[in-house]
């Protein structure tokens, strides 16, 4: 079974450099030797030629900051996901920020347009260009792949593939007030800390699934912000959060979609190994590691 690595060295949807050094950080750490190891064919497209993508100017346009960037970039990223995807490839994607998710979910429904998605994070990433607070993309890229904002002039391109009943969160604690609406309005699967809590891990996935997959015969996309496990577990990441997944709840995921054997996708977004310590970049990246292989099913027996 082939899965193609692909590498999202992208800072321009927050603004903090560093997390363009994830994709290369989890790969020093050995994730593709480690997919190897476990029998896999890995193909790595290391894409750190995107600052050719970066506009001279790149001015606000309808409150969202480095329009023009972010639309190259995961313009590029989308139909290189949907090449491999459509060949029949698992896609892991390693971020870069959240707006990446604009190329993922592009390309990946591209392949598999009846496919679901789970999102894994503390924050919703569904405000639109008129609702966002911080102006960043990483905060929207649900917006734009459900249709909700359409009329940016800059992100044209993306298309509403991802219909609202496809869609379930869980690690949900950091939500906007316009976002709250929408999850809301929409009858939106959210899942948040608070669920976990209440019903543990286990039944929160299921419930998920029953939502967007009823008949279990749907592919998944996984799209894990590591934001959602706790600060203790992945430090190193620029919008932390307290009160997040354990260890252990952020691996049952992953584990989970991989029984399935309906997991098509995942993505690794939001690793920045130049916050925190030493330390916590090691923690940070080898819990980023140890993710990505449970959803090719490390753990199962
Ligand atoms: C906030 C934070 N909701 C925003 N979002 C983050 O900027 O729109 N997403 N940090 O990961
Ligand atoms: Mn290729
Ligand atoms: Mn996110
Ligand atoms: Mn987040």
């Amino acid at each position: 079974k082939q899965v193609a690595v692909i590498g999202a060295p992208f800072n321009g949807g927050q603004p903090q450099a560093g997390v363009e050094q994830g994709p290369l950080r989890l790969v020093e750490f050995g994730l593709a030797n480690q997919l190897e190891e476990m029998g896999y064919n890995v193909s790595y497209e290391p894409n750190d030629d995107l600052d050719s993508l970066k506009p001279a100017e790149d001015p606000v346009v309808q409150n969202l900051k480095n329009p023009k960037f972010v639309s190259r970039v995961t313009q590029k990223l989308a139909g290189q996901i949907e090449q491999h995807a459509k060949q029949g490839e698992f896609v892991l994607t390693l971020g870069g920020d959240h707006s990446v998710a604009l190329a993922t979910v592009s390309g990946v429904f591209a392949a598999h347009p009846n496919a679901c998605l789970l999102w894994i994070d503390a924050h919703a990433d569904i405000n639109t260009p008129e609702a966002t607070e911080s102006g960043n993309v990483h905060g929207c890229p649900l917006s734009f792949l459900t249709g909700l904002s359409q009329g940016h002039p800059e992100f044209a391109w993306v298309k509403p593939i991802l219909d609202l009943g496809r869609l379930a969160y869980i690690g949900l604690r950091d939500i906007d007030n316009f976002e709250k609406k929408t999850l809301r309005e929409h009858n939106i699967m959210a899942l948040s800390m608070h669920h976990v809590d209440k019903w543990g891990i286990g039944k929160c996935v299921e419930m998920c699934l029953d939502r967007i997959n009823p008949n279990r015969d749907l592919p998944i996309h996984l799209s894990f912000d590591v934001d959602a496990l706790d600060p203790t577990v992945a430090p190193s990441t620029g919008t932390p959060v307290r009160g997040g997944l354990t260890f252990r709840e952020g691996h049952y995921i992953c584990e989970a979609l991989a029984e399935t054997g309906l997991l098509v996708a995942a993505d690794i977004m939001e690793v920045n190994p130049s916050l925190e310590s030493d330390e916590a970049v090691f923690k940070t990246v080898q819990v980023g590691c140890s993710l990505a292989r449970c959803c090719l099913g490390e753990s199962l027996l």
